[in-house]
């Protein structure tokens, strides 16, 4: 117990994966509140998982992260902090994360979420979900959370990088406009409605990167939104199918590059939505399609979120 006194326990969050098919339903009814997805909707699940190669490469690539993290902290203050993880819908989730952590003693919990942008539905919940496994563990250790890194200099500077040169390919290859599109998952329009800064996030990224390029909003690039639920209420939108089919319609653009910059990682959503999904509409409308890098374990990005998670301790 005295061990961890005046060291830090880092609560490192991401969305969480199955680890086989066999927890393709347990993780799905997780994501559903409790409620088993229909026969339909499973089949529909693992038949993307199937096309991406039967599981998601995500549960390897958040633990690469985990461990890219430690080191450059290790770097900053050698022995003084320690990164566990803490996933959404999958073990070791948050609160039972965090509060191991604060039974074992940390002096104090920072938690650092694998998303770049703020929502009360997604960072603000992982935030609450790590201050809830303190109560759990009927302890009183203070907790800090990174709010939002939309615009870390790292980040920004890593995106247009290499959005700058696909662009560059890209262009050689068409006479035409191509158009790049900033995006990240949507999310329920209520939610929205209700005050979130959600698109302003993504939107603050986009400009970023924009910036850097020179590129006009308009003209160059635009927001797209990708992967939203199969459910009946109204999503954030445009859905970025619906962007593909109107830039193809309009027979003035050669090609569309995806910088799905709401995403760190080469999962499902990525594999799949983008790289399947998104790429065949676009080539169905003429349209030619590249995508951006995922951060992954990027060492520049984890030493910056690092640095973001030292200036709280
Ligand atoms: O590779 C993988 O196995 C997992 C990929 C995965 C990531 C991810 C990230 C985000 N989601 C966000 C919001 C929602 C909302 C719903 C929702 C539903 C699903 C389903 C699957 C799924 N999500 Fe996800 N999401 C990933 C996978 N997500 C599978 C269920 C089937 C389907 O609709 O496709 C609707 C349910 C609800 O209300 O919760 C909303 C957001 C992110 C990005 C931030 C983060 O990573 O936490 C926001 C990765």
């Amino acid at each position: 117990m005295t061990d961890n006194a005046g060291r830090v326990g880092v609560v490192l969050m991401a969305y969480g994966t199955p680890r086989s098919p066999e927890e393709i339903e347990p993780y799905y009814t997780d994501i559903r509140r409790g409620r088993p997805p229909t026969p339909e909707a499973l089949a529909d699940l693992v038949a993307r998982y199937d096309a991406i190669g039967g599981i998601s490469p995500l549960a390897k690539l958040t633990e690469d992260q985990r461990d890219g993290l430690q080191a450059a902290l290790d770097e900053i203050e050698p022995d003084t902090y320690h990164v566990t993880l803490g996933l959404k819908h999958a073990d070791p989730k948050v609160e039972v994360a965090s509060a191991e952590l604060a039974a074992a003693g940390f002096s104090k919990l920072i938690g650092l979420v694998l998303a770049p942008h703020y929502s009360s539905y997604s960072i603000g919940q992982y935030l609450d979900r790590t201050r809830q496994g303190v109560v759990d563990a009927e302890a009183t250790t203070p907790v800090a959370g990174v709010e939002s890194w939309a615009v870390e200099p790292a980040f920004v500077d890593f995106i247009a990088a290499d959005l700058g040169e696909r662009l560059a390919t890209m262009r050689a290859s068409t006479e035409h406009p191509v158009r790049v599109l900033f995006t990240a998952h949507s999310l329920p329009q209520r939610i929205i409605d209700a005050g979130d800064p959600y698109p302003d996030e993504l939107r603050s990224t986009a400009e970023a990167v924009a910036a850097r390029l020179g590129l006009a909003e308009g003209d160059d690039w635009t927001i797209a939104w990708q992967s939203a639920g199969r459910t009946p209420e109204p999503w954030i939108g445009p859905d970025i199918l619906e962007v593909i089919d109107e830039l193809g319609d309009g027979g003035q653009h050669g090609g569309v590059i995806v910088s799905a910059v709401g995403f760190v990682a080469d999962h499902l959503e990525v594999l799949f939505d983008l790289d399947i999904e998104a790429s065949q509409r676009a080539e169905q409308v003429g349209l030619a399609f590249d995508r951006t890098a995922c951060v992954n374990d990027e060492p520049s990005i984890m030493a910056a979120l690092a640095r973001r998670v030292a200036d709280l301790a």
